[in-house]
């Protein structure tokens, strides 16, 4: 595996890449152009730009994280082959750039949603949280403004102004379109795609839903392990791959995440990995922790035995943090936590291979 972390520019992010290059273990970032409008092409000198600053920084630039899919083509709308133009074009570009995985979601309107950016633990740490009873009576519009005010000031990923200024607009377009229809739509997506990944050698990874669970009468479908696997197949390549995200999967209890890695790993369809834990409060209500298996409610120890077993080759990164030492970041973003937590992964990976191979001896 190579270990990643996720940074979001000069401009929009309080960690240096030479903070980044400074945790044992990592060698590259994952990144994006975040100031190009969701379904414009991404200029191949821009992508260029980015490149060299983290490789001047010594780390590697080899995963995209995300290039967001416009809403007209997860919503089936004519105007949607312009935008999967616009896609190909843009993955054409990065490949230029030696990119070799692109994370992207297809979840309606909302990308990751929580009901409080902030929510004190005991020790004073802060994280991000979501309870159900909050989330089931509010009103999304009032909900986006509830996550803008909470960002600190920074942008939230995939929750970016010009896609939500016209949320009403787009929850009904949203009506005629459920799980069958955005299904049928991702398909339509990915058939178009994926022959151009499999010709510039760029794999895409589908993030899953967070939380993986349907929202405000909105379909969710990447999901379960039977759902993952009807999408993978809907296009039956290595390129048509995955983004393993244990905490977004894991926040449903019915997700064996040890055993989702296993089997899509061995079909060689996981292309990265997020790796966090969360901790189950009630149905469908959980925050989440620092990485430790102990913290919350994931075996992370399990969960990197079963990457090791299936020789991930793939890109790790640690996902989101809890807000610790003072620090003032980006919501699940700071860099202490999730400098702990690629150190914490690192070891039970050092572990586990040297308790393997002292076995073998
Ligand atoms: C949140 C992230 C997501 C993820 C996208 C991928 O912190 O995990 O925003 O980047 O869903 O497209």
């Amino acid at each position: 595996m190579k270990m990643t972390f996720r940074w979001f520019g000069e401009k929009d992010d309080s960690v240096e890449l030479w903070q980044i290059k400074q945790i044992p273990g990592m060698t590259g970032v994952v990144g994006a152009l975040f100031d190009i409008p969701v379904g414009e092409v991404w200029p191949l000198e821009k992508i260029n730009r980015l490149k060299t600053a983290v490789n001047d920084a010594g780390l590697e630039l080899e995963v995209i994280e995300s290039v967001n899919v416009h809403e007209d083509i997860k919503l089936g709308l004519p105007t949607r082959d312009m935008y999967i133009e616009n896609y190909i074009e843009t993955i054409k570009n990065l490949s230029k750039a030696g990119i070799k995985v692109i994370c992207y979601n297809f979840m309606p309107v909302f990308d990751w949603l929580r009901s409080d950016l902030a929510k004190k633990l005991e020790d004073g740490s802060e994280v991000l949280s979501y309870d159900n009873s909050i989330i089931s009576k509010v009103d999304p519009v009032k909900l986006v403004e509830d996550m803008e005010e909470g960002s600190q000031g920074f942008s939230l990923p995939g929750w970016e102004p010009y896609r939500l200024k016209e949320l009403k607009d787009t929850l009904e377009k949203y009506k005629d379109v459920d799980e069958e229809k955005l299904f049928e739509n991702l398909k339509y997506f990915l058939e178009c795609i994926i022959p151009v990944c499999e010709e510039v050698d760029v794999k895409m990874a589908i993030h899953p839903d967070d939380p993986p669970w349907n929202l405000f009468d909105l379909p969710r479908i990447v999901k379960s392990k039977a759902n993952l696997e009807r999408l993978v197949k809907l296009v039956d390549s290595p390129y048509n791959g995955l983004t393993l995200c244990t905490g977004s999967l894991g926040s449903n209890p019915d997700n064996d995440i040890p055993d989702m890695i296993r089997y899509f790993g061995k079909m060689g369809r996981i292309h990265f990995a997020h790796i966090r834990n969360i901790k189950f409060v009630s149905e469908r209500t959980f925050h989440e922790t620092s990485h430790l298996s102990g913290d919350g409610s994931l075996d992370m120890y399990e969960i990197v035995k079963a990457f090791y077993d299936i020789g991930f080759k793939g890109y790790i990164r640690p996902d989101h943090g809890r807000m610790i030492w003072g620090e003032r970041a980006r919501p699940g973003y700071g860099l202490y936590d999730r400098a702990l937590g690629a150190a914490y992964i690192n070891g039970l990976w050092e572990a586990i291979d040297k308790s393997k191979k002292e076995r073998k001896a």
